[in-house]
């Protein structure tokens, strides 16, 4: 691949090992933490053959003191976005094809999204003077190779947000660039462009769902038979939609004892969301400690 490739957007994991999935940590950097050791306890028990998979939104984080805290967001913590990144780019080059993230629309918005709003009235513009410019331009080196869906082996597809859009094969989603988004408008989903809708969106039809795990499985392709993906919090740490979606919250807006995190057993097959049963794929963040 030359330089003025763009990175590959669809990531193609091995029909063996397991697969850890965790969305949405907005800086929170003992979760982050928290899944490196999941991940490394993973890779003990299966001689290595263990992936972390982020699924996007790695970043940008809410700053309040503990007092002004709002209950909504759950378990209390401080924004550490950059620190957390240091730590992901050092963990990946320590496991340069086992750590992955997806692009969220936070990472995005460094590299052609519309900045957002979240938690700063222009929060892509405070982070980068926070961390200054020479780490923020290591963060978008970093963004522009994350790729926007992952495709296992065993049935499952992830993306960062509701798969809400059509698509007419992998192909679609392999020719989405990241840059010229950034006057997109974010009140009108049904107005957007598809990389605006696969980053944005926060349901699906059932029919849209389906039809794009077929695209995507294609005629020789693994078959996918659902999706997993954040972006939006659930406040049980998951929620299945369907047969063919599972929403999933690992981090943010979550207390402690509600967060969850995935693991597929990548030479296993799933055909439906009820394939995935709590305490076996789907697994508490902080199983057996006190919750807070
Ligand atoms: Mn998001």
């Amino acid at each position: 691949m030359t330089a003025a490739d763009p990175s590959p957007r669809i990531l193609r994991l091995p029909r063996r090992g397991r697969l850890l999935v965790a969305t949405d940590l907005h800086g929170n950097l003992q979760d982050f933490r928290r899944l490196r050791d999941l991940f490394e306890a993973a890779r003990q028990t299966t001689e290595g053959a263990a992936h972390l998979l982020f699924t996007g939104d790695l970043i940008h984080g809410p700053d309040y003191s503990l007092p002004d805290w709002p209950d909504f967001m759950g378990s209390y913590y401080e924004d550490h976005s950059g620190p957390l990144l240091d730590e992901f780019i050092a963990l990946q080059a320590a496991f340069p094809a086992q750590v992955h993230a997806l692009l969220g629309n936070h990472e995005h918005s460094h590299i052609g999204g519309p900045h957002t709003p979240k938690f700063w009235p222009d929060e892509t513009r405070h982070f980068e003077e926070v961390v200054g410019s020479a780490r923020a331009a290591r963060y978008r080196a970093l963004f522009a190779g994350f790729p926007l869906v992952a495709i296992t082996g065993c049935g499952v597809a992830v993306t960062h947000a509701a798969p809400n859009l059509v698509i007419d094969g992998a192909h679609a989603i392999e020719a989405l660039r990241y840059d010229g988004y950034e006057q997109m408008r974010l009140d009108q989903l049904d107005q957007m462009p598809p990389l605006g809708r696969l980053l944005w969106a926060r349901r699906c039809p059932k029919a849209v769902a389906r039809a794009f795990l077929t695209a995507l499985s294609g005629s020789e392709g693994p078959a996918l038979h659902l999706v997993v993906f954040g972006h939006e919090v659930v406040n049980d740490g998951f929620n299945r939609v369907g047969d063919e979606q599972l929403v999933l919250s690992s981090s943010f807006g979550l207390r402690n004892a509600h967060k969850h995190y995935l693991e597929l057993d990548l030479a296993g097959s799933y055909r439906s969301t009820a394939d995935l049963v709590l305490g076996r794929e789907l697994l508490a963040l902080y199983a057996g400690e006190p919750s807070g």
